[in-house]
């Protein structure tokens, strides 16, 4: 168990071969990939206007630190073609650093845990099926969390081969 959660969305283009194009070239550079989540289908949030997503959780293991985590990440978004345009409209691909072990980081650049993560049920359903008794560093147990949330926006798994 490592405790370094990344999450991963897309909802441009090949969404299912972005996703698995940015966790090679994580891997690539170094970034074990340890545990993935399923693929999750998902409603947008933020700026309804745009495609669905596909979301994943994935737990790494790296020497990197969390702001060295934060570059390769960045670096990974621009070589899919990540352009940043309009904050939550569409993109190729967005990966973010979800929890940093029980790391609690707020600096300009980067906060963790992500701060959006706790009412996101695209980012807390595959996070509690990769780890269900989860609990942030503040305390909260995802699973409540998770419990506590709208039904809405849709979040549902993608069958196996079927995206
Ligand atoms: N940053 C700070 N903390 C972090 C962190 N923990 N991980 C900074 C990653 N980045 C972090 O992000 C903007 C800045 O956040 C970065 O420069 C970094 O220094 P960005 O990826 O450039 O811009 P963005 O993604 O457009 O904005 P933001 O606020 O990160 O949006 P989100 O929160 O990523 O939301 N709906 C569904 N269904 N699925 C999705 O995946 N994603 C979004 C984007 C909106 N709606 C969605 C989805
Ligand atoms: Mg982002």
């Amino acid at each position: 168990m490592t405790g370094i959660y990344l999450g991963l969305g897309s909802n441009l283009g090949r969404r299912e071969a972005t996703l698995a194009a940015a966790l090679d070239a994580l891997d690539a550079a170094g970034v074990r990939i340890v545990r993935r989540s399923p693929v999750y289908e998902t409603e947008p949030v933020g700026l309804s206007e745009q495609p669905w997503f596909l979301n994943m959780v994935v737990e790494v293991e790296t020497a990197l630190d969390p702001e060295a985590l934060l570059d390769l990440i960045q670096r990974v978004e621009v070589s899919l073609g990540r352009t940043r345009d309009r904050r939550w409209g569409p993109r190729t691909i967005d990966i973010d650093l979800l929890l940093y072990q029980d790391r609690i980081i707020s600096t300009p650049r980067l906060v963790v845990p992500h701060p959006e993560l706790i009412r996101r049920r695209f980012v807390l359903e595959p996070l509690a099926a990769l780890q269900p008794d989860l609990v942030l560093p503040d305390g909260t147990a995802i699973a409540a969390a998770l419990a506590a949330l709208d039904p809405t926006p849709v979040v549902r798994r993608v069958a196996e081969g079927m995206s």
